[in-house]
């Protein structure tokens, strides 16, 4: 994994938080349930982009244009966002779909792959905001060991070549470590390729 701490300094977390902000105000956190089980997901979530990343108990995980529950298109990507893709991901198209997990106090993510998209040439880019994460990155085998990293505020994440099919997880937030967010807990935002461009 490429990994980039504080890329973004104090100022741009703020500016990239407001912009968060009013993507959550046109389209809301909403809780994802698992395919088939339909047990709910810990993390909140919502989308910006042309597509974004749902998942519920009747269709499973996809992507599509409109929001489960507004039926609205999803906001653009932040102008910002896209900035930090062209610096840093290396690949000269841009992200179609921009998934906001938020992480309240015990929320986690369990160990998983990003393998929803057509095209793996495309890394996943993601950018941490408020408490801090720990993160748990391996191999493409579930069995194989992983790393610890501890995700702060301001920090980025690039999985891609080899590391594309990684498999990551979140095991906890450590409470009280970022003041960013007054309501505390932590942000994340992943930029994705979903389909192959001409
Ligand atoms: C998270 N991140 O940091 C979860 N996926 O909350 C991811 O699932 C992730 O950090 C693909 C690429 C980078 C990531
Ligand atoms: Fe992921």
């Amino acid at each position: 994994m490429n990994y980039f701490p504080q890329a973004l300094d104090r100022a741009a977390q703020m500016a990239l938080l407001a912009a968060l902000r009013r993507v959550v105000a046109q389209a809301p956190l909403f809780t994802p349930t698992m395919p088939r089980s339909g047990n709910p997901l810990s993390v909140r979530m919502t989308n910006c982009g042309p597509l974004g990343w749902v998942t519920d108990k009747e269709r499973g995980y996809r992507y599509q244009a409109t929001h489960p529950e507004t039926g609205k298109p999803w906001p653009p990507i932040p102008p910002m966002l896209l900035d930090v893709w062209g610096a840093v991901a290396g690949y000269p198209f841009p992200p179609q779909a921009c998934l906001v997990n938020y992480y309240a106090g015990d929320a986690k993510m369990g160990l998983h792959q990003d393998k929803d998209e057509e095209d793996f040439s495309a890394p996943v880019l993601s950018v941490s905001l408020g408490d801090t994460g720990v993160f748990r990155v391996g191999g493409r085998s579930r069995q194989d060991p992983t790393k610890k990293i501890e995700l702060k505020s301001g920090d980025v994440v690039v999985l891609g070549g080899e590391d594309r099919l990684a498999y990551h997880g979140i095991d906890r937030i450590l409470g009280g470590t970022s003041d960013l967010l007054a309501e505390g807990g932590r942000f994340n935002l992943t930029l994705r390729r979903v389909t192959t461009p001409n």
